[in-house]
C-alpha cells in the first residue's frame, strides 16, 4: 500500500531523528550532571550565560524541527493530490456508534452500514489498482476514521466532509476502528476496509451481495 509505505517512511525517519536528538540531549545533561558533582570541588564558573553556545544549541534544534515539520507537510501533500484517473467516490459517515459507507455512483446509492455489535461489522469494499476518494463526515459527534495497518486516520466532523484518497494494490482485508473518542459504545466501532479485484467489486456493486455484505 502506498499511504502505508509513505507514512511508515515518515515515521521511522521521525522517530530516527527525534531519538537522535534526545539521546544527545540526555548524553549532555548527563555529562554535564557527573562532571559538575559538588563534591568533586570543581571550581564554581562566573559565567552565567554563553550566548554564542545557547544560539547554536536553539538554532540546531529549530533546524530539526522546521526539516520534520516540513518533510511531515510535504509527504502528507504528496499522498494527497488529485488522482489520475479520476477516482471514485465513496461517503463515509461515522455515527454513534457505528459506521455507514455509501456508492453514490449506483443507481439505488448502495449503502453498507451495521450497529457494529458483536461480530456484524460494516465492509468498506474497495478495487485494487483504482484510486478511491472517501468523503467523511459524522452525523453526531466527532469520530475518527483510523485503519491501522494502513498508517491512515482522519477525523470525522458534523457538518463538514474531510476527504482522502487512497489505492490498494493488493487485495486484503484490515481492521478499522474510530480513534476519538465519542461516548459509552466508542470501543466497539469497528469495521472492515475489503480491496477485491476491479471485476469483484463491479459484481458485488451490481449484485448488492457478496464481500460487502456484513459479516
Ligand atoms: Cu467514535
Amino acid at each position: 500500500m502506498r499511504q502505508r509505505h509513505v507514512f511508515g517512511q515518515v515515521l521511522a525517519l521521525e522517530s530516527i531523528v527525534a531519538g537522535l536528538v534526545f539521546f544527545v540531549v540526555l548524553a549532555v545533561l548527563g555529562y554535564a550532571l557527573v562532571k559538575r558533582r559538588a563534591g568533586r570541588r570543581v571550581a564554581v564558573s562566573q559565567r552565567n550565560e554563553r550566548l554564542r553556545l545557547e544560539a547554536y544549541y536553539v538554532g540546531v534544534l529549530a533546524a530539526f524541527a522546521v526539516f520534520l515539520v516540513a518533510w511531515t507537510a510535504w509527504q502528507n501533500h504528496r499522498e494527497h493530490q488529485v488522482a489520475d484517473p479520476p477516482p471514485l467516490r465513496v461517503d463515509v459517515t461515522g455515527f454513534q456508534w457505528c459506521w455507514t459507507f455509501t456508492y453514490p455512483q449506483t443507481a439505488e446509492r448502495r449503502s453498507v452500514s451495521g450497529d457494529c455489535r458483536g461480530d456484524d461489522l460494516p465492509t468498506l469494499v474497495v478495487p485494487t489498482g483504482r484510486p478511491v476518494e472517501l468523503r467523511l463526515t459524522s452525523r453526531d459527534v466527532i469520530h475518527s476514521l483510523w485503519v491501522p495497518a494502513l498508517r491512515y486516520k482522519m477525523d470525522a466532523f458534523p457538518d463538514h466532509v474531510n476527504t482522502f484518497t487512497l489505492t490498494m494494490d493488493r487485495e486484503g482485508r484490515w481492521l478499522g476502528k474510530c480513534a476519538e473518542f465519542c461516548g459509552d459504545l466508542h470501543y466497539r466501532m469497528h469495521f472492515w476496509i475489503k480491496a477485491v479485484s476491479p471485476e469483484e467489486y463491479d459484481r458485488w456493486l451490481q449484485s448488492g451481495s457478496g464481500p460487502g455484505a456484513a459479516a
